[in-house]
């Protein structure tokens, strides 16, 4: 497949002011209609080329006639000679929905008809202009089944709707804002709408609401309330309105991505709109809440100001994932939301930013775009907005945003304008900073800190390093903002204010006067920036910042290093000393001072494959043997204190504020130590709160606890777990999931099962990722010696790419960390890629992947 490359960027040749579109509806055949005012942008003599993807033109009409000899295919694109300046290009294609298994473009989901667009799904409908620079104003017209599909949908305004005859009707919908294709969005469905409202601060009134399955309706409020708290949010931090008269969300299950933010009609992966006690667990709710935001926030950052091509993702993505990250901070605790970002952080991007797919957060080139919607973009993204955010300040940055919108409002802009309004805005001189849109991989940061305490001084040395990754064997220096301080090892208390040092050589040195004590080093805080710090803090150091920093990310932080200093080294040397870890991890179990999300986060041994990322050659099994000593040492050392916090955290009635849900994730914790102490009734207890749950927090914490046990409770448990919730397609995905994340020996076996269960589908993206997903991110299973679990991917994977590249491609990524293996998992893992890459016709997704992932 050709390479696409940022720096051949050329504008259109032809602009599309206005279009119109015609939608004959019918799941099996739709005929789809364009009508197309086109202009000549700039003077040239090229021809009109539209996209196509699979299409065959029934009717091409230049002006209103058929010219025959005026067009023509080249590949999939339909390519037209135009004598004049502007145009009316009118075609017409047949689709079929219900065939359409990809998700990109017009399918059927549960009997509704429903649109994703982007990045190129557009040109799936109809031939187009599907390129994001391309910006125009729509006019929609749909018929339909009126029985079959009461609901007709797309953005903008109902500007007409009646019957027609043969039980069908029309509706006609008219977006005054010019966009896009790729948000574009139509839905003909079967579907009820919990509705609402919302004044925004200037007295528009807005009709909100969310369409789902009738008896789904109950579960809408928290995406309600969601949806609510970003409009007054949006207003309040960034003073940005929204613009039109209605907001429709609309439920789906089977869909690609999270949710996509479509102007005025957000089209919803289901799992991030529906939300009950009984089925959703906290982190669901948080999921709810997070996305709804962050579809919201779309609506500026992203709609209002859009993209001018693809490699300017970020642009639109790292500050939308940003908005949303300050946005639940500030609804809930600040402190636990940033621990869970950096640890998705570190999960996800650093393991990304390592490896063979490693990208800046603006690519320079790709072969299938979809392939970019990575947690580089996005998180990596968000982490490159943040640190604008801390340097420049709130107001300033602020500022920045003000004249960014004001400046690119409804156009398509790039990550240098956003660059460059916040430069202009505040002042401040941002050249070197640009380099964290050019340069991937993770920055590392060497902190030595010295002291002399006759003349009460301290020096701080700080160095740094960005690794090569492919394609960019050397790299510059970067700004790096370090929020520093130093605490006094005996006092127990911090010296002066913290302080912003923006590292931006390969060295400084900092001074601190008036340092009487020994100090300790707090550095990073609030994890400011995001790179890897290696200091040489002991772990007496870093017990004592666990239960005395001033910052809770960094208090966390030091309980993470000192953990992950005790793994790594236990793995290395086949000794560990467990107390230091004990004895921290007591410390804050037991402060009265501290909530209970926060011990909850803290508590959370890193995991497998983090403590893999710190090693050189990643040795699957005894890192899981020694973080399961570990375990079962701090269950048995504090079996005493963790049945006290099980007992304190004894919800008695469900609700979501942060303490509740604070209680929740401590006790399911603890409930996990003191299975891994080898209690003879951890079982037991666990089934009790299993049966006894009142939410599914609580029992989906007992599930997964069962779930890695060989206790006889553990079948109990499955079975039950599967009648009860067997017609609900979402929690059934945690049936899967949560087996096969078991770290349970015949795991590669329940899996395979599970594979041939009659619940299990490899058309439904959701339900694919909580089994094949879900068993490739399980360290210990997916590493097993004999090559099985890379096996078991690879079949996935060539039964997946003929149905759904896009979702297919996104699971290779596993396969591809092969370079940090022994010889042997290795030498199994490339034979895997090796055979993908071997299998005639596969999709430009997976081979742009499994090609990459090979080296
Ligand atoms: N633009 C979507 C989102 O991230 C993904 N298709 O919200
Ligand atoms: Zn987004």
């Amino acid at each position: 497949p050709p390479v696409i490359r940022r720096e051949d960027y050329r504008k259109p040749d032809w602009l599309m002011p206005d279009v119109f579109l015609d939608f004959a509806l019918d799941p099996a055949r739709a005929l789809v209609t364009g009508r197309l005012d086109v202009t000549r942008n700039g003077a040239h003599n090229r021809p009109l080329r539209l996209h196509g993807d699979g299409l065959v033109p029934l009717k091409v009409l230049i002006d209103g006639e058929a010219q025959a000899d005026a067009w023509r295919m080249d590949g999939p694109d339909l390519v037209i000679d135009l004598p004049g300046d502007a145009h009316v290009v009118e075609t017409q294609v047949a689709i079929s929905p219900e065939a359409n298994s990809q998700l990109m473009g017009l399918y059927a989901s549960g009997g509704n008809l429903c649109s994703q667009c982007e990045p190129e799904g557009f040109r799936r409908m109809v031939f187009f202009l599907d390129r994001p620079d391309v910006l125009s104003r729509y006019r929609v017209r749909m018929d339909a089944d009126k029985a079959r599909f009461p609901v007709l949908l797309s953005n903008g305004d109902l500007t007409g709707s009646g019957d027609l005859e043969h039980g069908r009707h029309w509706a006609e919908w008219t977006d005054p804002f010019p966009k896009p294709s790729y948000l574009f969005a139509l839905v003909a469905a079967n579907l009820s709408a919990n509705v609402d409202h919302f004044t925004t601060k200037s007295g528009r009134e807005v009709k909100l609401a969310i369409w789902v399955v009738e008896s789904d309706l109950p579960k809408t409020g928290h995406a309600m309330a969601a949806l609510k708290a970003s409009m007054a949010w949006d207003e309040k931090v960034y003073g940005l309105e929204y613009d039109l008269g209605e907001y429709n969300i609309v439920a789906v299950h089977d869909f690609n991505f999270g949710a996509m933010e479509n102007k005025s009609l957000n089209i919803f992966n289901s799992r991030y709109i529906l939300a009950d006690p009984d089925t959703a667990t906290d982190i669901d709710y948080d999921g709810v809440s997070g996305v709804v935001a962050h579809e919201y926030f779309h609506n500026w950052s992203g709609n209002r100001v859009t993209c001018r091509d693809w490699f300017q993702l970020s642009l639109k993505e790292g500050f939308t994932v940003f908005r949303d990250q300050c946005f639940t901070a500030d609804q809930g605790s600040a402190a636990v939301k940033r621990i869970e970002d950096v640890r998705l952080l570190r999960a996800a991007q650093f393991q990304e930013d390592a490896g063979p797919l490693a990208h800046p957060i603006r690519p320079e080139s790709y072969m299938e775009v979809s392939n970019f919607y990575t947690a580089t973009v996005y998180n990596k993204g968000a982490e490159v907005v943040r640190m604008l955010h801390t340097m420049l300040g709130p107001q300033k940055f602020r500022a920045g945003s003000d004249l960014y919108f004001a400046r690119h409002d409804g156009t398509a802009a790039t990550c240098e304008d956003f660059v460059v309004a916040m430069e202009d805005a505040s002042g401040v001189d941002l050249s070197q900073f640009r380099l964290w849109y050019s340069q991937a991989g993770t920055p590392r940061v060497r902190a030595t800190l010295s002291h002399e305490p006759a003349g009460g001084r301290a020096l701080l040395t700080l160095e740094q390093t960005v690794p090569p990754t492919p394609g960019q064997p050397e790299k510059k220096p970067m700004p790096l903002p370090l929020r520093i301080a130093l605490f006094g090892e005996r006092s127990q208390r911090k010296f002066e204010e913290e302080r912003l040092v923006v590292l931006d050589g390969e060295r400084c040195e900092i001074l601190f006067e008036g340092i009487a004590e020994r100090p300790v080093l707090s550095i990073n805080r609030g994890f400011s920036a995001p790179v890897v710090i290696d200091s040489d803090r002991s772990a007496a150091d870093l017990a004592f910042l666990s239960a005395h920093d001033d910052d809770p990310f960094a208090r966390y932080e030091a309980m993470q290093q000192l953990m992950v200093d005790t793994l790594t080294g236990a793995v290395a040397t086949g000794q560990a000393d467990h107390g230091p870890v004990i004895d921290a991890v007591r410390n804050t179990l037991t402060d009265p001072k501290l909530d209970a999300s926060f011990i909850g986060e803290t508590m959370l041994l890193p995991s497998e494959a983090f403590i893999g990322d710190q090693m050189a050659v990643v040795d699957p099994v005894a890192i899981h043997k020694a973080r399961e000593a570990l375990r079962r040492d701090l269950g048995q050392a504090l079996e005493g204190e963790w049945r006290d916090a099980y007992e304190r955290t004894r919800a008695n009635r469900f609700e979501l504020s942060p303490q509740a849900k604070g209680a929740r994730r401590l006790r399911s914790i603890a409930l996990g130590f003191i299975m891994a102490s080898g209690a003879s009734d951890g079982p037991e207890i666990a089934l009790r709160q299993f049966h006894d749950a009142d939410n599914m927090t609580d029992r989906q914490g007992a599930f997964g606890a069962l779930a890695n046990s060989m206790a006889p409770e553990r079948d109990a448990a499955i079975a039950a777990f599967y009648e009860r919730f067997r017609d609900n397609g979402l929690v059934l995905d945690k049936w899967f999931s949560t087996q096969a994340f078991s770290i349970r020996p015949d795991t590669l076996d329940r899996v395979e099962e599970l594979s041939q269960h009659p619940d299990f589908t490899l058309a439904n993206p959701n339900r694919l990722r909580s089994l094949v997903g879900a068993m490739s991110g399980n360290q210990l299973i997916f590493h097993d010696a004999s090559g099985r679990g890379y096996r078991f991917l690879a079949d996935m994977l060539l039964k997946v790419d003929g149905l759904n590249p896009q979702t297919a491609a996104k699971l290779v990524p596993p396969l591809g960390r092969w370079r940090r293996f022994d010889e042997g998992r290795a030498g199994l893992m490339k034979a895997q890629l090796q055979r993908l890459l071997d299998t005639p016709g596969l999709s430009k997704d997976m081979f742009e992947q499994v090609s990459k992932s090979l080296g």
